[in-house]
C-alpha cells in the first residue's frame, strides 16, 4: 500500500463515509478538438456525463453482441468473467479489449477514443474494459459508486483524468436495468468506509451491495435530494460518456428485455498507476492495466 502525507482523495479505512468538493476539473484543458461540440463539453463538465446518439451502427452492435456470447462460452473457469452468485448468469466479462479483435478496432475509431482524448486533454489508454450482460428476469443490480473510489483505493489512480464510454447494445428502456447518476455528482468526492481486503476484487465484483467501497445511505439520500438521478435511456449504439467520480449505478432487470453495455474506461497517460492509495495490493491486470502504451 502507498504511504504519502497527503493523499487529497483519501478513501477507506475510515468508520463512516465523508465528502470533500473535488479539487480537480473534469474536462482537462479547452477541449476545443475533438467529436464533441462546445455545447456537449459544457454539457459534460457540468454534468458530468453526455449521451451520444447513434455512435455505433446495427452491424458493430451484433458483432460486440455475438462477441459477448463466444466469450462467455469459451472462458469458462476464467477469472475474467464473472457470473451471478445465485444463477451463473454471466455478469460481465472484462478485459474484452484485449481479448476481442472486435472490441480492440471499435474502440479505437476516432469517434470514441478521440472523446476520450478531448476531454482528458492528453492521450489515452484503456485502464479497463468490461461487456456487462444483464440478462431479461434475473439481471442484477449494481450498487451505487464512484468508479475513481474504487481505482485510487484498489489501482492505485492518482487523480480523476479518466472517463467510461458505456455503449448500448441492447435498448435501454427506463426499466430494464439502465445507467443511472446522480447529475453534477461528479464534483464531489466520497471517501467511504472500510477497509479493503485482501483479493477484495472476488467479492465486491458480485456482491449486489459491496461492504467496503459503497456510500452510506444517508451520504446517497443527501446527493440524491441535491442532485436528482438521470436515467440513461437510449437505443443500441447509443452511448453515455460519464466522468470517473460520477455517482452511478443501476437496477436489477426483471423485465423479458435483456440490457447489455460494453464499457470501456479510458485514462490519460498523465495520470498513469501508482502504488494502491487503500488496499494491501494492487488488482489483478485485468481490471487496472499497467499496459500504459497509448492507443494508436
Ligand atoms: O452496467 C451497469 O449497469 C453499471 C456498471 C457499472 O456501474 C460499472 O461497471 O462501474
Amino acid at each position: 500500500m502507498r504511504t504519502t502525507a497527503v493523499d487529497i482523495y483519501a478513501t477507506r479505512n475510515r468508520t463512516g463515509t465523508t465528502t470533500v468538493a473535488r479539487p480537480d476539473p473534469a474536462v482537462w484543458g479547452p477541449a476545443t478538438d475533438g467529436p464533441l461540440d462546445a455545447d456537449a463539453v459544457e454539457e459534460y463538465d457540468r454534468r458530468g456525463f453526455h449521451t451520444v446518439d447513434a455512435l455505433l451502427e446495427a452491424h458493430d452492435v451484433a458483432a460486440l453482441l455475438s462477441e459477448t456470447t463466444r466469450l462467455g462460452r469459451e472462458l469458462v473457469g476464467d477469472e475474467r468473467v464473472v457470473r451471478e452468485s445465485g444463477s451463473g448468469d454471466v455478469r460481465s466479462v472484462f478485459d474484452v479489449h484485449r481479448l476481442s479483435s472486435v472490441v480492440a478496432e471499435i474502440i479505437r475509431r476516432p469517434e470514441i477514443a478521440g472523446i476520450a482524448r478531448q476531454l482528458l486533454g492528453s492521450e489515452v489508454y484503456v485502464h479497463q474494459s468490461r461487456l456487462n450482460v444483464k440478462p431479461g428476469f434475473r439481471g442484477g443490480p449494481f450498487y451505487w459508486h464512484s468508479d475513481f473510489e474504487t481505482w485510487h483505493a484498489e489501482d492505485g489512480m492518482p487523480r480523476p483524468r479518466a472517463l467510461s464510454i458505456s455503449i448500448a447494445l441492447t435498448e435501454n428502456y427506463g426499466y430494464n436495468g439502465g445507467l443511472m447518476i446522480m447529475p453534477g455528482s461528479h464534483r464531489t468526492f466520497v471517501a467511504c468506509a472500510g477497509e479493503t481486503p485482501e483479493n477484495y476484487h472476488q467479492q465486491s465484483l458480485v456482491t449486489h451491495v459491496p461492504p467496503t467501497g459503497s456510500p452510506d445511505e444517508d451520504t446517497l439520500t443527501k446527493m440524491a435530494a441535491e442532485h436528482g438521478i438521470a436515467t440513461f435511456l437510449g437505443s443500441a449504439g447509443s452511448a453515455t460518456v460519464f466522468d470517473s467520480n460520477c455517482m452511478h449505478g443501476s437496477n436489477g432487470n426483471i423485465t423479458p428485455f435483456p440490457r447489455s453495455n460494453l464499457f470501456v474506461v479510458f485514462n490519460s497517460v498523465e495520470n498513469t498507476l501508482v502504488e494502491p492509495f487503500a488496499a494491501p495490493k494492487p488488482r489483478p491486470e485485468y481490471l487496472g492495466s499497467r499496459d500504459f502504451t497509448p492507443l494508436s
